[in-house]
């Protein structure tokens, strides 16, 4: 019997789970995503929201990962990655991103520094997408005092990473101020001093970068409660033109933190809301995926959040 309920066990954790409809991940809260399209699989990067109901705060400590090859049938892998997998932090497994580079993958991560006031930035590398991650650096890559204002102590978050097509990789992050660096090609030292991006509205959190057609578009989210906007460029260093509302306030959730990919000749918006039930909210969110359009200018059409 004891070996009957361990076997279950085990294939109901590997489950392939076929979901329909937004939010796409109906067991947990799921927060802050990131995706990245490998091989013909969208692997998506979240961070779990495990906050106690009606709590007023954050409450997160690992960051989870699932893949797909339909966008409807999800299958969550084993937490890859957890706040203790980088000794120097202390807690709050916040906003990330992961990319591939030299068939290792990247985790930039936002989490609480143990000895140095304020937010701060990792990276752990895996040889897989779905883990085992580890430190890849034993220290952070940001900290609050590297960065112009100290006395913000949330403003190293949320950590974008992107590639430009002759190879130099850049990190964008912030709060309140948008930062952005060079990377060596090792993806683990800045290249470079750190920089402000001219951000064409007041800048709230949650910079996504990503490039089309000779564009880059910078998505991030403004005010609070928040919408997410985009301004383009024909240069990373800017201009940046602001060029209006991507996603409206997503719904009984006061962030609204996206992600932006493309996937078998399609374009989609990865976002978080408060739609799954009962106890959603701002602090217990949940991940959902829309289409992203664009009009032949390129500029981009602003979401319609559906349930489906
Ligand atoms: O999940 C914690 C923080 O909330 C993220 O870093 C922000 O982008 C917002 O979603």
């Amino acid at each position: 019997v004891l070996f009957s309920v361990q076997f279950l066990c085990s294939v109901v954790a590997n489950a392939q789970v076929k979901t329909s409809g937004n939010p796409i991940i109906k067991d947990k809260f799921t927060a802050d995503p990131a995706a990245m399209v490998d091989k013909g699989v969208v692997y998506l990067y979240t961070g779990h929201d495990v906050a106690p109901e009606r709590h007023q705060g954050y409450e997160m400590h690992e960051w989870l990962c699932y893949s797909s090859s339909d966008l409807v049938t999800w299958k969550e892998h084993p937490s890859p990655l957890n706040v203790k997998d980088f000794t120097w932090a202390k807690d709050d497994a916040w906003a990330s991103q992961v990319i591939k580079r030299n068939n290792k993958y990247y985790w930039y991560v936002a989490i609480e520094h143990a000895t140095i006031p304020g937010k701060a930035i990792g990276v752990a590398v895996s040889d897989s997408p779905t883990g085992p991650f580890k430190d890849a650096r034993g220290s952070a890559i940001i900290t609050n005092d590297m960065t112009t204002d100290t006395k913000i102590w949330w403003d190293d978050i949320d950590p974008s990473v992107f590639i430009d097509d002759d190879g130099q990789a850049y990190l964008f992050w912030g709060n309140t101020i948008c930062y952005y660096a060079k990377l060596k090609a090792n993806m683990t030292e800045l290249d470079g001093p750190i920089m402000k991006v001219n951000v064409p509205t007041k800048f709230t959190e949650a910079p996504w970068v990503h490039k089309r057609n000779g564009w880059y578009y910078l998505s991030y989210s403004i005010e609070f409660p928040e919408k997410t906007v985009y301004a383009m460029s024909k240069n990373i260093n800017g201009p940046w033109q602001y060029k209006g509302i991507l996603n409206e306030l997503a719904g009984n959730c006061n962030t609204n933190h996206h992600a932006i990919i493309d996937f078998k000749g399609k374009s989609y918006f990865i976002y978080h809301n408060g739609a799954l039930v009962p106890d959603a909210g701002s602090f217990h969110r949940s991940v959902c995926i829309d289409d992203l359009k664009y009009n032949p200018d390129g500029t981009i059409k602003r979401v319609i959040m559906t349930s489906e």
